[in-house]
Order: C-alpha cells, then sequence, then structure tokens
C-alpha cells in the first residue's frame, strides 16, 4: 500500500517512521511519502492560505497548491492504482474499524491534511472527480489540524494489512471486529500473581479454559454495559439491534409479540396451558412495572424483547421473545447477553425456564453457559436452568 500525506507541518507525521509503519515500511508492505504543501505554493511567502470569502474568522486553505499536487503525485483514473484521498475534518464521517478495514483494501490513500478554518471546498469537489473521496473525523471533538487525524487512521488501517500483524490471531478477538465486535476488552494481568496486595483473579490461574473463556466474556459484558452501553447492540446477519430498556409504551407491542411466541412454544409444547399465552394488556402493564424490561425495534417495529428482576440474589430472566419471522439470526442471544449484562451487583446467578420440549431454545441457553436443574422445581411443562455469574475474583 502507498499513503501520501499533504500538510504544512511534514514534522507532524515524523511518528509515521516509528512503531508499526516503520516495520512495514523497512519490509516493502507499505510505501510512505510525506509532502510540504509549500513546495506547490510559488510565491515569495510559499503562501497557503488566504481570508474566507463571505467574512469571518481566521484563513482558508488555499485550493492552486492541493491541485498542483494531486497532478504531480500522479492522482487520476490514469494514476494506476486505486486511490483514496482522505480529507480528515471534524464534518467527516465517524471513524471506525469498519471504515479501516474498507480503507485497508485499496492500494493507495493520499491525507490532505488541513489546518487553519479548513481546505477551499473546490479542493475536495475537484478531488472527486480524480479519485475516490472520504471524509473523515476521528471524533466528536476540536483539533487544530488533520495531521493527528491522519496518523491515527494510518496506524489503525495498516496493522491489518494482510502479513503485518506478528500474530494475526489478535485481531480475531479484538473490540470493533471479528468476533469481538461490539464488546469492549477484558481486563488484562500478567505476573506476579500478587502485587501491591492485589491478586489476579483466580479464575484466570485454574488453568480451566471454558471458565476463564466464560469469565472473560462475562467481563466484557459488564465493562460494555458499564462504560458503552451503545455498543451492546451487535451486529448479527448484518441487521444492527439496539436493545433499549422497555417502557410502559410498549404495553400492547409486548402483548402481541407474547402471544405470537408463545403460540409456537405450545405448539413444541402441545398445551396451552401457559401463563404468556394467558396474560393481558393489564397484566403486561403490570409486569413493566415489576420487572426490567428492554426492547428491540427495527424501523419502529418492536421485534425482541426480555425481562428481568432480582429474586433474592438469582437474577430471574424472562419473556425472551423475537418476533417468528426474525428468528435465527442471533437476536435471542443478543437480548440473552444484554439482560445478563444489565444484572444488579446483588445478583450472583442467572434462572430462568422454558418449555420442556423447546429445544431451541434449550440449545441456546445451554451454548451460553446455562445447564438443567431437573432437581429445581420448575412451572408445569417447563424445566429451569441456571448460570453462575462470574464476577471478578470471585
Ligand atoms: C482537520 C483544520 C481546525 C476545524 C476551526 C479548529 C478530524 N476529529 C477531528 N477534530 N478536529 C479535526 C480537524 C480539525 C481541523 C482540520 C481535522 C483542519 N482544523 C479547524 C474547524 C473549526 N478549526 C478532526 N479528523
Amino acid at each position: 500500500m502507498r499513503l501520501d500525506y499533504l500538510t504544512i507541518f511534514p514534522d507532524y507525521l515524523a511518528p509515521l517512521s516509528l512503531s508499526l509503519p516503520g516495520k512495514a515500511i523497512r519490509s516493502g508492505l507499505l510505501e510512505v511519502h510525506v509532502h510540504d504543501l509549500r513546495a506547490w505554493a510559488h510565491d515569495r511567502h510559499r503562501t497557503v492560505d488566504d481570508t474566507p470569502y463571505g467574512g469571518g474568522a481566521g484563513m482558508v486553505m488555499k485550493p492552486e497548491p492541493f491541485g498542483e499536487a494531486f497532478a504531480d503525485l500522479g492522482i487520476g483514473p490514469d494514476g494506476g492504482a486505486r486511490t483514496t484521498v482522505v480529507f480528515t475534518t471534524p464534518s467527516g464521517e465517524p471513524f471506525t474499524q469498519q471504515l479501516a478495514t474498507e480503507l485497508a483494501t485499496g492500494e493507495r490513500i493520499v491525507f490532505a491534511c488541513g489546518r487553519y478554518e479548513g481546505i477551499d471546498q473546490r479542493v475536495l469537489d475537484h478531488a472527486g472527480t480524480i479519485a475516490e473521496v472520504r471524509e473523515i473525523s476521528i471524533g466528536d471533538y476540536v483539533l487544530n489540524g488533520g495531521e493527528v487525524a491522519a496518523l491515527a487512521i494510518t496506524e489503525a488501517v495498516v496493522r491489518l494489512l494482510p502479513g503485518f500483524m506478528g500474530n494475526a490471531a489478535s485481531l480475531v478477538e479484538e473490540s470493533h471486529s471479528g468476533e469481538g465486535a461490539g464488546l469492549l476488552e477484558y481486563p488484562v494481568y500478567t505476573k506476579p500473581a500478587s502485587w501491591q496486595g492485589y491478586d489476579v483473579p483466580a479464575v484466570l490461574l485454574s488453568g480451566d479454559h471454558g471458565r476463564i473463556a466464560a469469565w472473560r466474556h462475562e467481563q466484557r459484558l459488564r465493562r460494555t454495559a458499564e462504560r458503552r452501553p451503545d455498543l451492546l447492540h451487535a451486529s448479527a446477519a448484518g441487521t444492527e439491534w439496539k436493545v433499549v430498556p422497555g417502557t410502559r409504551g410498549d404495553a400492547a407491542e409486548l402483548l402481541t409479540l407474547q402471544r405470537a411466541c408463545w403460540v409456537q412454544e405450545a405448539l413444541a409444547n402441545d398445551t396451552l396451558d401457559i401463563p404468556a399465552l394467558h396474560e393481558s394488556l393489564a397484566d403486561v402493564e403490570q409486569s413493566l412495572g415489576k420487572w426490567d424490561h428492554y426492547v428491540v425495534r427495527v424501523a419502529g417495529r418492536l421485534v425482541g424483547a426480555v425481562r428481568g428482576r432480582l429474586e433474592g440474589d438469582a437474577w430471574d430472566i424472562g419473556r425472551l421473545m423475537v418476533a417468528p419471522d426474525l428468528q435465527g439470526r442471533g437476536l435471542g442471544r443478543v437480548l440473552l447477553d444484554h439482560i445478563q449484562a444489565v444484572a444488579p451487583p446483588a445478583a450472583t446467578s442467572y434462572v430462568l425456564f422454558t418449555g420442556r420440549a423447546s429445544a431451541a431454545n434449550q440449545r441456546m441457553y445451554k451454548k451460553a453457559g446455562f445447564r438443567l436443574r431437573p432437581e429445581l422445581e420448575a412451572p408445569p411443562g417447563a424445566v429451569v436452568l441456571t448460570k453462575p455469574r462470574r464476577i471478578s475474583g470471585r
């Protein structure tokens, strides 16, 4: 991949020769060229900015130096390499891991790093006629220029280049991509096992990889719920599920979804003697006051829901339901993960029940770490499943 940078502060990009990019450059994976934009300003003061048309504070970067730079850098339809010109700007599309992955598939990126109040818009319009243009922001805060953003985007893209990361395995379970997409990282520890009175969580010293994996998944859920609840909607089958708290206003749709889902349960278990089938709107409205409800809507339609409440020190999970036409896409697991993640600290285990003959439900719960508890009392025709809650250090 070839990377070019147009900037009036070339030294700002010196870090490119350090750490990651440095190794890639030396291994030929990466070709990096930093250009001082003033090289394309030909007046005595090599001016690259001027006052804004329409007035206002500050200065705007002139179009001519960029136009000449693009030409000299061979950017254009006959420039050979599939080129993306990236303008880093606070008004750009949010930079994400998904966008990093997209950019990493390209052959060439040219970063136009602005300063002052920004770059004359005609530069972007012109660039759009000779290459793919992406206006990208690295976050909702204001920097003084585009160089820092160009560095951040470079690091996120270069580390995805094939053959670049020593152990590609570590890319697999990272936050925001691959298996770990949507969940924050779990806490990490190394030697010594005890430091200044702080002990490494015993589960990590157990050698029980199943328990360790479950603990780490639990930590990721807990951290994500605490720090980034917006991320707790996972993408499954390309569908973004956003889990939000249920309200009284959801009661009617909850009742409708409940009836639809428990008709399936009634058929699977060959009985109509299922409380959920006989509840009224008033019953559902009442339960909205007693349980913590969470729902998922797609295009305004309520398509999934789940509820939880504390029973002693057990988090009682119930009414997990997915619209029949959307089942099998992972929404059930998203709801199950969410309701576990939002359990209060007092909860030391999870409990739920489902139909004795509801094989698909039982399969999903077991995959999520729940275990059948035949010794526990269950409603008629149902089975109870429980799961211990693994909190750090316990
Ligand atoms: C490029 C000039 C400064 C911005 C007047 C302050 C990105 N996430 C981000 N925050 N800020 C930038 C960014 C800021 C830039 C330039 C990127 C070029 N400025 C301007 C508009 C208000 N000054 C950015 N990516």
